[in-house]
C-alpha cells in the first residue's frame, strides 16, 4: 500500500472517530491529522535532567539557541520546526499565542525565569532553517525528568503520547541509573523508534569509554529484552562549540556526524512509515476504549433485566472488595510516608548534634588566627565566619538529604502507583469477564504523572540565617580584649546551637511539607483514576439499564444503532491493523 493511500485511510478513521470521542482525545486526533498531512513527526529528545538534551539540540542547530545550564533548567517543551528564518512563539495554556524574539525564549522555558510555569506556558514553538528540520522532522526539547522539580517531570510525561521517535540521552557518569531504566520503560510503549546516545564522552578516555558502553549496552539489552541496540557516543558540548568556532576536526571527533547520519538515514527510509504506524497505533488505542464501551452497552442492553441486576450487584461487590484493597495500599503508603518523615527528623537531629561542635571548632580556628585584631573587627569577622560556615554546612546537607529523600520517595510512590494501577487493571478485567466482553489491552486514558519525583525547590528554600544580631558586638569595643574575647566566645557558644537548631527546624518542616504535599497529590490522583474507571463501567451499564425501561421498539432501535457503531469501529480497527501489518518495524 502506498503512503498516500494508507494516509488517506487513517485520515478517514480520524474523521469518523472525532465526533465520538471526548474533547482532549479530539485534540490529540487533530494533532495526528496535521502531522499526517505534513508528513512530519516528532523526534523527541528525552532523558533525565542534565544529560545534555538542550546542548545536543543546539549542536544539531549549530548555535546556542536554547538555554542550557548546570542546574536543572528546561521546564517547558520546545518544538523546533523548519522555517526559512529563526522565529519563535509562545503558546499559552489559555490558548493565546505570542510572538517573541529568540533571545526571549529563555524567559519562558526555564525553571529559573518561569518557576513552576507561573507564566502559564503550554509550549514554545521555534522555526529554524537547520537542514535536519527541513527534512521533515519536528525536533522536541523536553524538561529532564527525575530532578527536584516535579513539574518538569510531569511536563515530559504529559508529552509522551505525542512522541513518535525518541532520542534517549544517557551520560558516561553515571552510565545508566535505576531511575533511567524506569523512565525508559515508561517511554518505550509510546515510541516507534528510539536512538540511544551516550553523551559527555569528553569526560572519559577511550578505554573507559569502551567499558561504559559495554555496561550501558548490557543493561539496556536486559531492560528492554532486545539484542540489537546501537548506542551513539557523543560529546554534545564539543559538537556545539566546534560548530560555533568552525572547528571541523572538533566536530568530527564529537561523534555528532555519525549520529546525524543515522538520523537522516532513518528519516529517508522510514519516516513515512513511522508517521503512519505511529498514527495508526494512537488511533487504535483510542478505538479499544470506544469498542469496550459499545460492547458493554450492547451486552447490558441484551441481558435479561434480572440477570443484569445480578451482574450490576456483583460488580458493586467487586468494587467494594477492590475499594478495600485500595484502602489497604493507601494505608501502607501512608505508613511509609510517615517513616520517611521520621527519617528526615532523625537526620536533622543527628546533623545538629554532630555539626555544632565541629563548626565551633572551625570557628575557634578562625578566632585564633584573628584574635590580635580589634574588638569590632574581630566580632564582625566571627559573625561572618559563623554565617559562612552555617550556610555551607546547611547547603551541603540540604542537597544530600534531598537526594536521599527523593530517591526514597520515588520508590514509595512508584510502589503505590503500581499497586493502584494493578487494581484498576483487575477492575477492568473483572468487568470484562462479568459482562463477557473481550478486553483488549485496555488503557485508561491518563498520563503517568503520579510517579514523579518529590516536589522540592532548592532555590526558594527557607532563609537559613537571620543575623541581625551582628551589631550587638559593637558595644564591646570599649572593653579590654580579654573580656571581649571571652564575651565573643560565650556569645558564639550560645548562638551557634540556637542557629543550628532553628535552621534544622526550618529545613525539617520544609521537607515535611513537601513530602506531605507530594503524597497527597499522588493519592488524590490515584483516587481520581480509580473513580474514573468505575464511573466508566457504571455509566455504560446504567445507560443500558435505562434503555431497558423503554419500549421494545426503542430498545431495538438503540441496539441497532449500537451494533452499527460497533461494526463501524471494528471496520476501522481492521483497516488500521492491516496498515500496521504491512509496515512492521524498535531500537534504531
Ligand atoms: N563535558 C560535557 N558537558 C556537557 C555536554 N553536554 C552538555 N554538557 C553540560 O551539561 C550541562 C547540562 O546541559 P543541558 O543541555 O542544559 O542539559 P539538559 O539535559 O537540557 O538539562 P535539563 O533541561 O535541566 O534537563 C551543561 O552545563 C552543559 O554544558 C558534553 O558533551 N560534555
Ligand atoms: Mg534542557
Amino acid at each position: 500500500m502506498l503512503f498516500e493511500e494508507a494516509r488517506d485511510r487513517i485520515n478517514q478513521a480520524i474523521a469518523t472517530l472525532a465526533p465520538l470521542v471526548q474533547e482532549h482525545s479530539r485534540e490529540a486526533l487533530s494533532d495526528l491529522e496535521r502531522k499526517l498531512k505534513e508528513n512530519k513527526f516528532n523526534l523527541v529528545v528525552l532523558g533525565e535532567f542534565k544529560r545534555g538534551k538542550t546542548t545536543f539540540i543546539n549542536a544539531l542547530l549549530g548555535e546556542k539557541l536554547l538555554p542550557s545550564a548546570v542546574l536543572p533548567l528546561t521546564s517547558i517543551v520546545t518544538l523546533l520546526e523548519y522555517g526559512p528564518q529563526v522565529e519563535a512563539e509562545v503558546h499559552f495554556l489559555d490558548g493565546k499565542v505570542e510572538k517573541i524574539t529568540p533571545q526571549e525564549i529563555k524567559a519562558y522555558v526555564t525553571e529559573k525565569e518561569n518557576p513552576k510555569n507561573e507564566k502559564g506556558v503550554k509550549f514554545v514553538r521555534v522555526l529554524h532553517p537547520a537542514s535536519i528540520l527541513k527534512k521533515g522532522i519536528i525536533l522536541v526539547d523536553t524538561p529532564g525528568v527525575g530532578s527536584l522539580y516535579e513539574n518538569n517531570t510531569d511536563v515530559t510525561y504529559g508529552f509522551l503520547p505525542r512522541v513518535d521517535a525518541g532520542v534517549f540521552l544517557l551520560t558516561v557518569d553515571p552510565p545508566l541509573s535505576k531511575e533511567e531504566i524506569a523512565f525508559l520503560k515508561d517511554v518505550y510503549p509510546h515510541v516507534e523508534r528510539i536512538f540511544f546516545v551516550l553523551n559527555k564522552v569528553d569526560y572519559v578516555d577511550a578505554d573507559d569509554l569502551n567499558e561504559v558502553m559495554e555496561f550501558a549496552l548490557g543493561n539496556l539489552k536486559e531492560a528492554l529484552g532486545s539484542n540489537h541496540i546501537p548506542i551513539y557516543p557523543l560529546s554534545a558540548k564539543n559538537a556545539l562549540e566546534g560548530r560555533i568556532q568552525g572547528d571541523e576536526d572538533r566536530v568530527k571527533k564529537s561523534g555528532i556526524i555519525q549520529l546525524e547520519r543515522a538520523l537522516e538515514d532513518f528519516l529517508l527510509k522510514e519516516k513515512g512509515s513511522i508517521v503512519l504506524r505511529s498514527s495508526a497505533n494512537k488511533v487504535l488505542a483510542l478505538l479499544s476504549t470506544l469498542l469496550f464501551q459499545v460492547d458493554l452497552e450492547i451486552k447490558a442492553a441484551t441481558t435479561p433485566l434480572d440477570e443484569l441486576e445480578k451482574k450490576i450487584n456483583r460488580f458493586q461487590e467487586i468494587k467494594e472488595e477492590i475499594a478495600q484493597e485500595r484502602r489497604d495500599s493507601e494505608f501502607l503508603f501512608k505508613g511509609e510516608i510517615d517513616s520517611l518523615i521520621k527519617i528526615v527528623s532523625n537526620d536533622m537531629e543527628r546533623f545538629g548534634t554532630q555539626k555544632v561542635p565541629r563548626i565551633y571548632q572551625k570557628l575557634m580556628e578562625v578566632f585564633q588566627a584573628n584574635k590580635h585584631k580589634g574588638a569590632l573587627e574581630l566580632s564582625k569577622l566571627m559573625d561572618k565566619a559563623m554565617k559562612e560556615l552555617l550556610v555551607k554546612e546547611f547547603d551541603d546537607m540540604v542537597i544530600q538529604e534531598n537526594e536521599k529523600v527523593n530517591a526514597e520517595y520515588s520508590r514509595i510512590a512508584r510502589r503505590f502507583a503500581d499497586k493502584v494501577n494493578g487494581i484498576i487493571d483487575q477492575l477492568m478485567t473483572l468487568a470484562a469477564e462479568l459482562f463477557e466482553i473481550p478486553l483488549e489491552r485496555f488503557q485508561v486514558e491518563e498520563s503517568i504523572t503520579e510517579e514523579s519525583a518529590l516536589w522540592y525547590e532548592l532555590e526558594d528554600r527557607p532563609k537559613l540565617l537571620d543575623l541581625e544580631g551582628a551589631g550587638k558586638f559593637i558595644s564591646y569595643s570599649i572593653l579590654p580584649s580579654a573580656v571581649v574575647h571571652k564575651m565573643i566566645k560565650t556569645e558564639l557558644q550560645k548562638k551557634l546551637p540556637e542557629k543550628v537548631d532553628m535552621n534544622c527546624g526550618r529545613v525539617r518542616s520544609d521537607f515535611v511539607d513537601r513530602i506531605t504535599k507530594s503524597a497527597m497529590e499522588l493519592r488524590w490522583g490515584m483516587e481520581q483514576k480509580m473513580n474514573q474507571t468505575v464511573a466508566f463501567v457504571e455509566k455504560a451499564v446504567q445507560k443500558a439499564k435505562g434503555l431497558r425501561e423503554k419500549s421494545q421498539e426503542e430498545v431495538d432501535a438503540a441496539l441497532k444503532a449500537l451494533k452499527e457503531k460497533k461494526a463501524l469501529l471494528e471496520g476501522i480497527k481492521r483497516d488500521l491493523k492491516g496498515i500496521l501489518e504491512q509496515r512492521k518495524g524498535k531500537a534504531a
